[in-house]
């Protein structure tokens, strides 16, 4: 067993770092503060090979380990958390397709989404349906040889500024066995957008509600086959809820590395912060948290690079800690620069208000329980 980077995955990791700080960091607080969706370095960085990492090198993607897939993620988010977030959705969303879809539909779609010219959104929640997602209520009826889809995805990244939407949608009977993946162009006919929510983070792009009316689409476009589209959400989701363990992850090594220049530069009581212990063992408690947290993480994207029958549960530890960590590395951050980390002249409130959601979105992290717990007590 081997931790050592390899020297591909540092050159992976020194690529992303370098990207993260020159076009990403310097303009995190403003696309924050004018919710600015930066759809010209999404483009970048499909230049870079970020768009669609881990999608099949048969579907025209980069076909990358889901690992060496983190390490970038990891650096990128401490650039910007909320613009890589919007990256991995992206990525979970073009490996869906180029995956799952018939050859045409990923002819259409795969190379542009791994360019970055084209974006994703990925539509399982609704209003009525967010952990449960099996009673999701959308419906896709057959038509001849269309689909016409009813219905409304609640809180969907991206929506309004992406190009194609991954949509899970009702075609056969009540739960997860009646329900299909479809790929559905943004500007199709009956999609409606609502207005973009206003959030506590995340505010580098847009959340929207997605209402869909007598939508039509070809059955071509179906993922799979009918009644597979709860398990592609699902296997979806097993690699997105690494990604946004990793965007926590990021966030919080760059809070943390703020927090200790800050201890270096602020003194009270005659002394730098960093001569005081408590603040000492508090970074120590940070710095520890997020080195297990990191390794969760890697453990989990390499349990789903083996294929491993338990990539679920790991990947729920380590989305349900990972993302627990981060919140409290950032708030810690916060608390050691007093007043300071509450103004907006430093990050660390943005990365507060950024990281929160994570504890909540690709699964709450108390289905993350649901999840381990299920497959513990089944042994
Ligand atoms: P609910 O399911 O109503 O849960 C409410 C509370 O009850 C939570 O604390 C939950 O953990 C708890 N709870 C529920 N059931 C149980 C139980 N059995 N045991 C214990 N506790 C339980 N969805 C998409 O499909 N695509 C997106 O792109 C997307 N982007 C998002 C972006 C943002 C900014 C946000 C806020 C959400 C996004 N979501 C997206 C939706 C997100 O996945 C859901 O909000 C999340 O899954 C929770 O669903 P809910 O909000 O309906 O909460
Ligand atoms: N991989 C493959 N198949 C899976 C799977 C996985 N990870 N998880 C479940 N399945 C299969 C499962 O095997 C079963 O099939 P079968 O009966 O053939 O064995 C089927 O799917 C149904 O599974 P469950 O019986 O576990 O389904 P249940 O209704 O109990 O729900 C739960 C499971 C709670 C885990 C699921 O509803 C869930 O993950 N809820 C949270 C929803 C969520 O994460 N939303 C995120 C939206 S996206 C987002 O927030 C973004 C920002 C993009």
């Amino acid at each position: 067993m081997n931790f050592d980077l390899s020297d591909d995955q540092q050159a992976f990791v020194d690529t992303a770092r370098a990207f993260a700080e020159k076009e990403m960091a310097p303009n995190a607080a403003r696309w924050d503060a004018e919710h600015h969706f930066p759809v010209e370095v999404f483009r970048k960085a499909g230049e870079m090979g970020f768009m669609g990492m881990y999608t099949p090198e048969s579907a025209g993607g980069f076909g990358m380990s889901r690992l060496d897939s983190a390490l970038i993620f990891e650096q990128l988010a401490m650039g910007c958390t909320a613009t890589t977030a919007m990256m991995t959705i992206h990525n979970m969303v073009t490996w869906m397709i180029g995956s799952f879809a018939k050859p045409e539909v990923i002819e259409e779609w795969v190379d542009d989404l791994v360019a970055g010219q084209k974006l994703g959104s990925y539509c399982l929640t609704e209003p009525g349906s967010g952990s449960d997602a099996a009673s999701l209520r959308t419906s896709a009826k057959r038509d001849g040889d269309e689909y016409v889809i009813n219905g409304s995805k609640m809180f969907i990244s991206g929506a309004g500024e992406t190009d194609v939407l991954v949509v899970m949608a009702r075609t056969g009977e009540e739960g997860p066995k009646g329900i299909s993946a479809l790929v559905v162009p943004a500007d199709a006919a009956g999609v409606h957008y609502g207005k973009a929510e206003e959030k506590m983070g995340w505010n580098a792009q847009p959340t929207r509600l997605v209402t869909f009316e007598d939508v039509r689409i070809p059955v071509a476009n179906l993922l799979g086959e009918e009644g597979e589209g709860f398990k592609f959400a699902m296997m979806g989701l097993d690699g997105g809820r690494i990604n946004i363990a990793v965007c926590s992850v990021g966030t919080a090594q760059a809070a943390l590395n703020t927090a200790r220049d800050y201890m270096h530069e602020r003194s009270q009581f005659g002394k730098p912060l960093a001569a005081f212990q408590a603040l000492q063992f508090k970074l120590a408690d940070m710095a520890t948290d997020l080195v297990a947290a990191r390794q969760m993480v890697r453990l989990a994207a390499y349990k789903v690079d083996q294929n491993d029958a338990d990539k679920p549960t790991y990947c729920a530890m380590a989305k349900r800690f990972a993302t627990d960590v981060g919140f409290q590395v950032c708030d810690q951050a916060l608390q050691i620069h007093g007043g300071y980390g509450y103004i907006r002249e430093y990050p660390l409130e943005r990365h507060v208000r950024d990281v929160r959601v994570h504890q909540i979105l690709e699964g709450t992290n108390e289905v993350m329980r649901i999840i381990i717990a299920r497959r513990l007590l089944a042994d």
